[in-house]
C-alpha cells in the first residue's frame, strides 16, 4: 500500500490517466490525495470528476476555488465566467451524482502526519478552531439549502482573522484561505488577493503564508496546490503541488512514504 498526492488536475484528463499509470496506482491498496481543483479551464473536467467518483473509495480530495466555483454554478447562484469550461460537467445527465458527491467533500483533511488543503492553511489559526469551521462549513454544503448557503460565501472580506468575528465571517474567511492564499500582508497577516507571481519576487510588504510563522497547534506537514507559479516546493513544513499541467506544464504526483516524484 501507498499514498501519493497529486496536484490540481483542472480538467486534464488524458495527464491524469498517464500519471496514475506511471505510478501504478493500484486501486485495491494505494490511497490518492487530491489537493483540490479537479475541474475546470481544462478540456475534460467531467472525464476527470467521473473518474475520481469511479474510485472515490481509494482518494481523499479538498475542495479547489474552481470546485466551489463548480458547486455555485450548479446551485444557479453565480453567472458563467468567460473562461469556465464545465458545462459538460452541468449539461450531463449524472451531474447531480458528481455534484453530491463534490459538495460532501472538505476543505481540509488531516491525518496522522499531514494536512490536505487546497491553497493552505492559514498559519495563524488554531488548528482545531480550522477543523471544527472545516466542520460546520461541510454540513451546510451538504444540506439541502446548499445553494443559499453557496449565495453568501462570495467576496474578499473579511481578509483578516480574528476569534470576535461572527459565525459567517469566520467561515468565509476559512472558505478563502483554504482555496484562495498565496500571500499574507506582513503587517496584519490579512489575505493578500493581489500578487500571484514567484517567490523570488515577492512585494516587500507581502509574506508568502507558510513563511509567516505556525501558530503551535499546527504541528503536521501541509500538502497543497493552487500556486502554479511556486510549482513544486518541498520543505519541512510544506509540499507544494500545483506544476501548473492547465498552462501546459507538468500534473505532479508525490509518493508520501518515500517522497518519490512523478510527473507528466
Ligand atoms: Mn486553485
Amino acid at each position: 500500500m501507498a499514498r501519493y498526492a497529486i496536484g490540481d488536475v483542472q480538467g486534464c484528463y488524458d495527464q491524469l490517466i498517464q500519471l496514475i499509470d506511471k505510478i501504478g496506482f493500484n486501486p485495491s491498496q494505494d490511497i490518492l490525495y487530491f489537493v483540490g481543483d479537479l475541474v475546470n479551464r481544462g478540456p475534460q473536467s467531467y472525464q476527470v470528476l467521473k473518474w475520481i467518483y469511479k474510485y472515490q473509495d481509494s482518494i481523499i480530495t479538498v475542495l479547489g476555488n474552481h470546485d466551489i466555483y463548480l458547486l455555485g454554478r450548479y446551485a444557479r447562484v453565480l453567472k458563467a465566467d468567460k473562461d469556465e469550461t464545465i458545462s459538460d460537467i452541468l449539461n450531463a445527465k449524472d451531474s447531480k451524482k458528481l455534484i453530491d458527491y463534490l459538495r460532501a467533500r472538505p476543505l481540509v483533511f488531516h491525518d496522522s502526519n499531514y494536512i490536505l488543503c487546497h491553497a493552505g492553511v492559514y498559519p495563524k489559526i488554531n488548528f482545531n478552531t480550522l477543523i471544527y469551521l472545516n466542520t460546520v462549513i461541510s454540513n451546510h454544503l451538504q444540506s439541502n439549502d446548499y445553494p443559499i448557503f453557496i449565495d453568501s460565501i462570495f467576496g474578499n472580506k473579511p481578509n483578516k482573522w480574528s476569534d470576535n468575528l461572527d459565525l459567517m465571517q469566520k467561515m468565509k474567511f476559512i472558505i478563502n484561505s483554504s482555496t484562495r492564499m498565496r500571500f499574507l500582508n506582513t503587517a496584519d497577516y490579512s489575505l493578500d488577493y493581489k500578487y500571484k507571481g514567484e517567490l523570488a519576487n515577492t512585494p516587500l510588504e507581502l509574506t508568502p503564508w507558510f513563511k509567516a510563522g505556525f501558530d503551535p497547534s499546527i504541528n503536521k506537514t501541509i500538502i497543497f496546490g493552487h500556486w502554479a507559479a511556486l510549482g513544486f516546493y518541498h520543505d519541512n513544513k510544506v509540499i507544494s503541488l500545483d506544476t501548473g499541467c492547465v498552462w501546459g506544464n507538468k500534473l505532479t504526483a508525490i509518493n508520501l512514504e518515500n517522497f518519490d516524484l512523478f510527473q507528466v
